[in-house]
């Protein structure tokens, strides 16, 4: 069990540096993400995007961009296009999101036949520090997949419990997360979705974690909301992973813990052909730093069970 970032961080095996191409990197905090992911030896970068922007940031920031290969392109989508461009043909080994929409980054990605899509659906992982939680929190999904329907939200699952196996968890514990722990398929359709996959685990056709659901999300996490109301769960009150029924629902998640909850917290696109990094545009520097070495940790051991 991981229980912090520093111990995440520590799952990168020696593997050298990987260059990093990002997307619109004229932002502040991006370049001193980079700054600290070159000093502690993960990356190289090339950054895409206005090059009199970037030299404008660095230089208000003290920072030098002498080491990182520049390409000059302001304009979003063929900056985005030229990110995915030189990461499909090997010159970078991860692809950062910059300051750019992420829905037009993930374009990008999808792009049939110039993307980085692999064989199997992409979906957001968050990951969360918390200090009122007694280890790391992995949540899915906050910022890619819309309305997931019940395919969609088992391979959301299975995305989320590699990824974490790939961190050297054994047997994840996961939370199919709604509203309440009742299964109200008519009110609230995202119950019976969770009631599904939690079986479909039981029996093996989810690998590798203990699943259950549906779970509140006081369910989810603590073990005094369970003892109050006589709720029995393997998972409830430990759970490794949340599986969020929608966007809304992780997006509120990812940001409340951010805005308000003194929460570190780092963002990564999993089933890629390569390691995505997808903070928000509005996250802090070390967001992005841990999105980095997330994306690095995860995608130097990821197996896939898709
Ligand atoms: N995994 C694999 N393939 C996918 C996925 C996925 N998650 N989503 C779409 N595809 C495929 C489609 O089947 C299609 O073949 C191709 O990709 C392109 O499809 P489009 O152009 O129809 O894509 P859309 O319109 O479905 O858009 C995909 C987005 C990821 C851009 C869209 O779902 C989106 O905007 N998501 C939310 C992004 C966002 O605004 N996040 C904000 C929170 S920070």
């Amino acid at each position: 069990m991981v229980k912090n970032f520093k111990q995440l961080s520590a799952k990168i095996g020696k593997y050298g540096k990987k260059r990093i191409a990002v997307a619109m990197a004229q932002d502040g905090d991006i370049l001193l993400a980079l700054d600290a992911a070159y000093s502690a030896g993960l990356t190289d970068a090339t950054l895409i995007g206005d090059q009199d922007e970037l030299e404008k940031i660095a230089h208000s920031h003290h920072m030098n961009l002498n080491h990182y290969e520049i390409i000059h392109q302001r304009e979003e989508t063929a900056a985005i296009q030229e990110a995915v461009r030189i990461t499909r043909e090997g010159h970078a080994q991860v692809i950062m999101k910059g300051l750019c929409s992420t829905a037009g980054f993930l374009h990008g990605i999808l792009d049939k036949s110039n993307g980085l899509r692999g064989n199997r659906l992409l979906s957001h992982l968050a990951i969360f520090e918390s200090p009122n939680y007694h280890k790391l929190l992995f949540m899915s999904d906050a910022a890619m997949n819309i309305a997931p329907d019940l395919n969609e939200k088992i391979a959301i699952t299975q995305n989320a419990i590699d990824a974490v196996q790939a961190l050297g968890y054994r047997k994840p514990k996961v939370a199919m997360i709604s509203a309440v722990e009742k299964v109200n398929p008519e009110a609230m359709p995202s119950t019976a979705d969770a009631a599904l996959i939690s079986k479909m685990a039981e029996r093996g056709q989810i690998k590798n974690a203990i699943v259950d659901g549906p779970l509140a999300i006081d369910n989810a996490l603590s073990v005094r909301a369970n003892t109050i109301k006589g709720l029995v769960t393997p998972v409830g009150g430990d759970a490794d992973i949340c599986i969020v029924p929608n966007i809304e629902t992780g997006n509120v998640f990812y940001k409340l813990l951010t805005i308000l909850g003194n929460t570190l917290v780092a963002g990564v696109i999993l089933g890629a052909r390569v390691p995505v990094v997808l903070s928000s545009r509005a996250d802090s520097e070390n967001a992005k730093y841990l999105s980095i070495v997330a994306a690095l940790a995860i995608s130097s051991r990821w197996r896939s069970h898709g």
